[in-house]
C-alpha cells in the first residue's frame, strides 16, 4: 500500500510525464511544419514514450492500492527559435525530470517503501540515458552551426535514432 505522501509525489510526476509528451509532440509539430521531416518523427517518438513513461507509473499507482489521477496540464511552447533552441529546450526538460525522479528515489527511501524505490531504478536508468541522447543531439548541432547542407544531413541522420529508441526493450 502506497502511503499518502509517497502517492501524491507519483501523481505529481503522472503530470510531469504527461506534459513531457505534450511539450515533445509541440515540437514534433514545429519541426513538421519547417520540413524536418527526420527530427519531426524523432519528436513524435519521444512523444509517445513519455506518454508509456506517463502510463507506467499511472498503473504502478493503482496496483499499489492507491488513486492515479488526471489532470489538467500547462500547455507547452510551441515555438523555437532555431532547431538548437529547440533542443536546447528539450535538455533542460530532460535535466528538470531527472531532478524530480531523484527527488522520487530519496521520498522513497524516507517513506521506507522499498517496492517503489526499486520501480523507480526504471526511470533512474531510462534519465541517464535521454540526458545523454539530447547531449549528443546539441553537440552535433553545435557543430553544424550555420551550415545548411549540415542541418540536412542532421535531419537524415536523426531517422536512425529513432529507429533505435522505438526497438528498444520496454523494462
Ligand atoms: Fe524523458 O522523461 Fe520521462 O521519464
Amino acid at each position: 500500500m502506497l502511503s499518502e505522501r509517497m502517492q501524491t509525489v507519483l501523481n505529481k510526476q503522472v503530470r510531469i510525464e504527461a506534459e513531457s509528451s505534450q511539450v515533445y509532440l509541440a515540437m514534433a509539430s514545429w519541426a513538421e511544419q519547417k520540413g524536418l521531416e527526420g527530427v519531426s518523427e524523432f519528436m513524435y517518438d519521444q512523444s509517445d514514450e513519455e506518454r508509456q513513461h506517463m502510463m507506467k507509473l499511472f498503473k504502478y499507482i493503482n496496483e499499489r492500492g492507491g488513486h492515479a489521477k488526471v489532470t489538467e496540464l500547462n500547455g507547452p511552447e510551441l515555438e523555437f527559435g532555431s532547431i538548437k533552441e529547440m533542443f536546447e529546450t528539450l535538455f533542460n526538460h530532460e535535466v528538470f525530470v531527472s531532478q524530480s525522479i531523484n527527488e522520487l528515489v530519496h521520498i522513497a527511501l524516507e517513506e521506507k517503501d522499498y517496492a517503489t524505490h526499486n520501480f523507480l531504478q526504471w526511470y533512474v536508468a531510462e534519465q541517464i540515458e535521454e540526458e545523454a541522447q539530447a547531449r549528443t543531439i546539441l553537440d552535433k548541432i553545435n557543430l553544424i552551426g550555420d551550415d545548411k547542407g549540415g542541418l540536412y544531413l542532421f535531419d537524415n541522420d536523426i531517422k536512425q535514432l529513432s529507429v533505435v529508441s522505438s526497438v528498444a526493450p520496454e523494462a
